[in-house]
């Protein structure tokens, strides 16, 4: 094993978009576990677009970078040094760990990862944190009925891609808004949605929206905000649900747009805009993993990763979620499985 790790920091804060320059790679030691943590060669790790938000000086649900700091986020790795009796050399296993080529982990944060189910990118995505997220987001927030509209924006990624498959699966009807012809076409011939909308070409959502969902939306599961959003808003139904999961179109903004936007849609209605957080549902994510990967398993899940190759190009897959790159989960391929 070689003794050099290289990891990514944070180099400045960004202003609006993020680029390249706020992105340092830097070679350091590899680290040696503590008691009680793995040392990790990593797989892969995880670029996620509330990451945005820890790049800003702001404190939120998930605590912002220094700069200087390590970045931080979901890895697969295989254990190649254990200071636990829980995990052995040659394991594989996921947790939060940095964007490194060797990471340690406390081994009580980490899950096994079991390639015989799904390949270990997966539990980065629909095995993961986004995976959990549209389970609990869709069902304990969406609350869908059978015969329910279900709309999806960000449909095609990591989080949008499951709840639409979860709610084909509730006997809802599923529309999808995503970012290009190929990611539409997924969406309609391979996962099971009715009807899905091209957001990049499409002039007039509220007249597409009508075609798709012509009895109105009962369920809207919100990844991006801005203009879909709005459409979407005037086309509720009575007691509609709108489970808020992200609004990726407004992470790069320095300013909170003012105004009501579509708001007094809501009134006559009487829908319930409603937040989510996965890690609210943390004493359940059992059920979670054990229903989604039995799906996977049986092949009644799709999934799909989009794969970045190399530790270098970390920042570009970052980068690249803001201009829809990814189908499905995006990931970085850190090393293979049989390298040293
Ligand atoms: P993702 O959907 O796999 O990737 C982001 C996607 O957003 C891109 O592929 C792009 O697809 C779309 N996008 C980017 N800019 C957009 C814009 N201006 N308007 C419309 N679409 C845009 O990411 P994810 O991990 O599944 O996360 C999806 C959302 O859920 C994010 O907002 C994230 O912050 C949120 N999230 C929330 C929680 C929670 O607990 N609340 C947990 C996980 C994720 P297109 O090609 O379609 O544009
Ligand atoms: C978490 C809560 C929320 C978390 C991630 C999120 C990694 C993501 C939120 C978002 O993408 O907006 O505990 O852990």
């Amino acid at each position: 094993m070689t003794n050099t790790n290289r990891e990514w920091l944070l180099a400045e804060r960004p202003t609006g978009e993020p680029d390249q320059d706020s992105f340092e790679l830097r070679e350091a030691e590899v680290p040696a576990p503590d008691p009680g943590e793995l040392l990790v060669r990593v797989r892969f790790l995880s670029v996620d677009p509330y990451m945005r938000g820890r790049m800003r000086d702001a404190e939120s649900y998930a605590e912002p970078w220094d700069v200087g700091d390590a970045l931080r986020g979901g890895v697969v790795g295989e254990v190649v040094e254990s200071a636990s009796d829980a995990y052995d050399a040659g394991d594989l296993v996921t947790g939060e760990g940095r964007w490194a080529d060797y990471a340690t982990l406390d081994a009580d944060d980490v899950a096994p990862v079991d390639p015989a189910v799904a390949p270990p990118e997966a539990y980065l995505g629909v095995l993961g944190m986004p995976g959990r997220t549209a389970y609990f987001g869709l069902l304990e927030v969406g609350e869908p009925k059978p015969g329910d509209t279900v709309v999806v924006s960000g449909a095609a990624g990591a989080v949008g891609s499951v709840v639409g498959q979860i709610a084909v699966r509730n006997g809802c009807r599923v529309v999808g808004f995503a970012g290009s012809d190929e990611k539409t076409d997924w969406l309609t011939d391979d996962l099971g949605f009715d009807a899905a909308i091209n957001y990049k070409t499409a002039d007039d959502y509220r007249a597409e929206l009508d075609e798709a969902a012509p009895d109105g939306v009962d369920v809207y599961f919100d990844n991006v905000g801005g203009p879909i959003t709005d459409a979407v808003f005037t086309t509720l139904n009575l007691d509609a649900r709108v489970a808020v999961c992200g609004q990726i179109a407004h992470y790069n903004d320095e300013e909170t747009p003012t105004g009501p936007r579509k708001l007094p849609q809501l009134i006559p209605v009487r829908a319930k805009v409603e937040g989510l957080l996965v890690s609210d549902f943390a004493t359940r994510f059992g059920e979670a993993s054990e229903r989604l990967g039995r799906w996977v398993a049986s092949g009644d899940l799709e999934h799909r990763e989009t794969v970045v190759e190399g530790l270098e190009n970390a920042p570009d897959a970052f980068l690249g979620l803001f201009s829809g790159d990814n189908i499905g989960k995006q990931v970085v391929r850190v090393s293979d499985a049989d390298a040293e």
